[in-house]
């Protein structure tokens, strides 16, 4: 059952690596917890598909949930993207609660690395150190709604500042990225945050944005109908409504392009044939349309 609300309900939908041979689709969501708790689960089911060509998802099952859940419904996060190393990184938003993004018993503000069924690998950095920490992948992470392996294999997510500093992160094993410590944003009541700094002992952000963007999503562009745009990032933006283009050359990320849209951007994906599907939010007045982009002829 998805607990609905504020930024709460479904997240992300993501098919198996495998899923021509397994069938398995990937679902995040917010669940309701005791009292008025919620928390982001990721959970797996098969797809059946009948002789009719009608389809069906069976054996739903929960696989991974944020922990603890607590009140308040914003910064589930939830994106879900595999490795070429076969591992299902969640990013998991701090739920607007600031300091767990800093706390490795608790797994919201992280980035967690599981097996395909929910195991944790044991090559993961704390494996030993607990059934929490055993998850963490990497932490000091705000609110990550966008996670995507380049072809490289490399792992970027981005993720919304408070007020300014959004990112775009090459997530490395183990690093801490400084959130509620540092930001380039500072608090929505006024409050400092010291910037990113050299020698802080965070990991900067290798792009970041203020005013902020809102990024709600990212693909990173492997296709051949826009062959100049290879091996670039794309961001949907919510409050910026744009389509934002950044070109990655390895470890390094450069911004290229902001086009503006007529709405909130909430979510940007690669089609099989090379074309960007684009998809509008439906709320503040934008037509919630779902825009796919080929080349001018
Ligand atoms: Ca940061
Ligand atoms: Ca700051």
């Amino acid at each position: 059952k998805v607990a609905y609300g504020g930024q709460g309900g479904l997240g992300d939908v993501v098919l198996s690596p495998d899923f021509t041979n397994d069938g398995f689709v990937y679902l995040s969501f917010a669940e309701a917890g005791e009292g008025d708790t919620s928390g982001a689960a990721v959970a797996r089911a098969k797809m059946v598909t009948a002789a009719d060509g009608s389809a069906s998802l069976k054996d739903m099952q929960v696989i991974w949930r944020q922990e603890p859940k607590v009140s308040g419904k914003g910064h589930y996060g939830h994106r879900i993207a595999f490795g070429p190393d076969g591992m299902m990184y969640i990013s998991s938003g701090e739920r607007q609660k600031f300091d767990p993004a800093q706390d490795l018993e608790q797994n919201l503000g992280k980035i967690v690395r599981l097996t395909p069924t929910g195991g944790i690998p044991s090559d993961n950095p704390m494996y030993d150190q607990g059934r929490i920490k055993a998850q963490i992948w990497s932490y000091g992470h705000r609110n990550p709604l966008g996670l995507a392996f380049d072809s490289a294999g490399n792992l970027w997510n981005s993720e919304m500042g408070p007020k300014g500093g959004d990112e775009l992160n090459l997530v490395k094993r183990s690093a801490n990225y400084g959130y509620p410590k540092v930001s380039n944003g500072d608090h929505y009541d006024g409050r400092d945050i010291p910037d990113h700094s050299p020698e802080d002992g965070f990991v900067p952000p290798k792009v970041f944005w203020t005013p902020v963007i809102s990024p709600s999503s990212l693909m990173i562009y492997t296709g051949d109908l826009f062959p100049a745009w290879q091996n670039s990032a794309f961001i949907g933006a919510l409050s910026g409504q744009a389509l934002v283009r950044v070109k990655l050359d390895g470890e390094n990320a450069e911004k290229a392009d902001n086009w503006a849209m007529e709405g909130r951007i909430r979510e940007v994906e690669q089609g099989p044939d090379g074309a960007i599907w684009v998809l509008e939010d439906g709320a503040r007045g934008s037509k919630g349309r779902l825009l796919k982009l080929t080349p001018a002829k």
